[in-house]
């Protein structure tokens, strides 16, 4: 059975989005919000701990889709064209971008040019209008996200300005080198702006050309959200000889350009980008493991293995499935950074500490003395698929 009804369909393509509601699996959102405080440092009942705005956080685990978020797994293959056209494996991942409270001291401005910020995803490739890199843009809503909370802005008739755009630049058009899409200028050519607002487990899927900003935090709250993508195995297609082959992402942009079918061909290089937030991604990972109690992992590991806003990861880094035991026990050797495992006895916890808590790391010492250290470069259940 269908997840997406053919009225959702054509919202779709009519609007740019489609919300699906309570998708995410709640234990996963749960933990997952609640490792975030532990990896940034963060005390989430003491606001003065919140020394940055906005984090966009690496992303540790990842989890299958279908595991997840299966109705947002399987709409996204309706959106899409279906599962065989898009690249591997659909994942959830923890990569949040949080925002604790970004220009909490500026007025408010509603969704808007004037709000500023305005951009299409995808940092780490060249755009043309047939780019498959970015198939989709997700938007899960990992806690709720409420009016002046924060709220992802989306200008909902952007998807036929970029469109245009794009059909006008066969050469490609490079994230942020060269002149760019000149967002400031194509957000003007737009009205029907909306809030991404919604509950925790909420989900929008947003055709990938929707042009989004970020918004002011007003409220003592932090709003987690990530952005995943879904890559295409090949580019956009719109001249298919059957026109009912187009996907739901491909008729938008037909729509866009007020046309049924368009051969459209590149004239430049298809090539990836290395975006600046890669580098710091690495810096804030190295960071957060140490705060996890993984600082021994081997840094090789953690260097390489940042983001992908493709969603495609290819290195192996310190076990999640670890990090999960100890963050449930909230207990790690103090020499060797793993969990306190079951030959740990009672006498080795410090008489001080009585539970764990969700966003303190706690300490004891193997007795006797452990092998942890082996144990602590293991892939298992870290290796990213
Ligand atoms: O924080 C938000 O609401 C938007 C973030 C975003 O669009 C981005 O990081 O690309
Ligand atoms: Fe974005």
């Amino acid at each position: 059975m269908s997840e997406l009804s053919p009225s959702d369909i054509d919202h779709f393509i009519e609007h740019g989005f489609v919300l699906l509601r309570d998708c995410i699996d709640p234990q996963v959102r749960r933990e997952w919000v609640a490792r975030s405080w532990i990896r940034n440092g963060y005390d989430p009942a003491d606001r003065s701990t919140w020394t940055e705005n906005r984090i966009h956080m690496p992303a540790h685990e990842y989890k299958p889709m279908d595991v997840v978020a299966p109705r947002l797994a399987r709409a996204s293959e309706e959106l899409l064209g279906g599962r065989e056209r898009i690249m591997g494996e659909q994942r959830a991942h923890d990569g949040f971008i949080v925002n604790f409270g970004v220009d909490r001291d500026r007025g408010w401005a509603p969704p808007s040019p004037e709000a500023g910020g305005w951009h299409k995803d995808g940092d780490w490739f060249v755009h043309f209008l047939d780019s498959g890199e970015q198939g989709l843009l997700v938007i899960m809503l990992w806690d709720d996200v409420d009016h002046l909370g924060g709220p992802t802005y989306i200008a909902c008739d952007s998807i036929g300005v970029v469109s245009r755009f794009l059909a006008d630049h066969p050469e490609g058009v490079h994230p942020f080198e060269g002149p760019g899409f000149g967002f400031e200028e194509l957000i003007t050519r737009c009205s029907d702006f909306r809030e991404a607002t919604g509950k925790a487990g909420d989900c929008y899927l947003l055709h990938p050309f929707m042009m989004h900003a970020g918004s002011c935090n007003r409220l003592e709250k932090a709003r987690f959200i990530t952005n995943n993508n879904v890559r295409l195995r090949d580019p956009l297609q719109f001249d298919r000889p059957d026109a009912n082959e187009h996907s739901p992402v491909e008729r938008g942009v037909l729509r866009g350009l007020g046309v049924d079918s368009f051969p459209f061909r590149i004239t430049g290089e298809r090539r990836g980008v290395v975006p600046e937030r890669e580098r710091l991604q690495a810096e804030l990972r190295a960071a957060e493991l140490k705060r996890l109690g993984l600082q021994r992992g081997d840094p090789a590991q953690l260097n390489s293995s940042s983001t992908r806003s493709d969603g495609r990861a290819t290195t192996t880094r310190p076990s999640m499935r670890t990090i999960g035991r100890c963050i449930s026990t909230g207990w790690s050797c103090s020499t060797c950074s793993q969990p306190r495992s079951s030959r740990a006895s009672s006498s080795d916890r410090p008489s001080s500490a009585k539970r764990a808590s969700p966003w303190r790391t706690r300490s004891f010492a193997c007795r006797p003395p452990c092998r942890h250290s082996s144990a602590s470069s293991s892939t298992d259940g870290g290796v990213v698929r």
